[in-house]
């Protein structure tokens, strides 16, 4: 029986590279080219799975162009560049790498907050371009972290990692908001209490989004949302661009209406909405919240590992659907 054949759609480390070399017969993209749709689909053909990462929309015409295609590991958590009915109706496997990344991106949450309430990165560039010529009493002053309230929506994995940094780190009061309430044993570890949307925005210093990117979750925060927070506040994305209203955000920032915020993903990234780019209240960082390389490792092993799995005939690790039995046997 020939090898299975596998695409690595963007380049990851060697070591991955070569484990799935002892199961598969690999293509890789080693100019690390970002492929239009159709490019992908190119690519596709003839292979039966693909590692990719979330900036790769798999949608029903992607896997109607590929039909020998079974399995999609996503190297990231969030997964909303899966069309899933679509791939679940074409009978193809989609996976996630959760877990892996919990810590580290709950350390870079809380290091873009740090950053935005002292205003790190607006004072370097003061500093670089050599305004700094005597201590001022309220030279960039900025706001208080440990103390303050924590509001935090999204209450997964990576969120909780930030409630219990908040409120063990930094004696923090937490409160959250999420589709459902933690149990009460989570509450307690994370010393977290629910609070309505409303309420949160309402008295949170900083605001922390870490929920997944849904159709409904898109203006999570937007210019009503961001009027009822305090003028004082911060607000940080590590969650997806498309949560925030970018657009009402830098108003927001220009206005004042709320302090500063923390952004790592933007609506339409790469590309940044241009007033951002022009406000100095606001931390800007390129999607990099998981970006240490012990986690990417971790988070391509995990890919990889799903990969054997699913063509091997076993059960992923960390499946986001179970595919249509009939249409998943006219791939096999
Ligand atoms: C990924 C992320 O690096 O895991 C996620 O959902 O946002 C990041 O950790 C990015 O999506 C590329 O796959």
């Amino acid at each position: 029986m020939p090898r299975q054949s596998i695409l690595i759609a963007r380049a990851i480390s060697s070591e991955v590279v070569d484990f799935l070399r002892q199961h598969f017969d690999v293509h890789t993209n080693q100019d690390d080219v970002v492929w239009s749709p159709e490019e992908l689909a190119q690519q596709l053909q003839g292979k039966d799975g693909v590692l990719t990462t979330g900036s790769q929309s798999i949608n029903a015409a992607l896997l109607a162009a590929c039909p020998q295609l079974k399995v999609v590991s996503n190297m990231a958590v969030g997964y909303n560049n899966f069309d899933v009915p679509a791939m679940t109706a074409a009978g193809v496997q989609g996976t996630n790498a959760p877990d892996v990344l919990t810590e580290t991106t709950a350390d870079f949450g809380f290091a873009l907050l740090m950053a935005t309430a002292r205003r790190v990165t607006e004072s370097e560039h003061y500093l670089r371009a050599g305004l700094w010529k005597e201590w001022r009493y309220d030279l960039f002053a900025g706001s208080e972290v440990h103390g303050s309230t924590l509001g935090i929506i999204g209450m997964g994995r990576i969120g909780q990692g930030i409630a219990k940094r908040g409120a063990h780190g930094f004696g923090m009061k937490v409160v959250y908001h999420n589709r459902s309430r933690l149990t009460p044993e989570l509450e307690a570890e994370c010393k977290a209490s629910y609070v309505s949307k409303e309420e949160l925005l309402k008295t949170a210093d900083h605001v922390v989004l870490v929920l997944p990117f849904t159709p409904e979750n898109r203006h999570t925060i937007g210019a009503a949302e961001l009027a009822q927070m305090k003028p004082t506040a911060t607000l940080i994305n590590i969650a997806r661009g498309g949560i925030v209203d970018d657009a009402a955000l830098a108003q927001a920032l220009r206005a004042k209406t709320i302090a500063a915020a923390g952004l790592d993903v933007f609506e339409g990234e790469p590309a940044v909405h241009p007033d951002l780019l022009t406000v100095p209240n606001v931390v800007l960082t390129p999607h990099i919240a998981s970006a240490t390389m012990t986690t990417r490792r971790a988070m391509a092993q995990l890919a990889a590992d799903n990969l054997v799995a699913v063509l091997g005939g076993q059960a992923p690790r960390t499946p986001v659907n179970q595919p249509d039995a009939a249409a998943r046997a006219l791939r096999w």
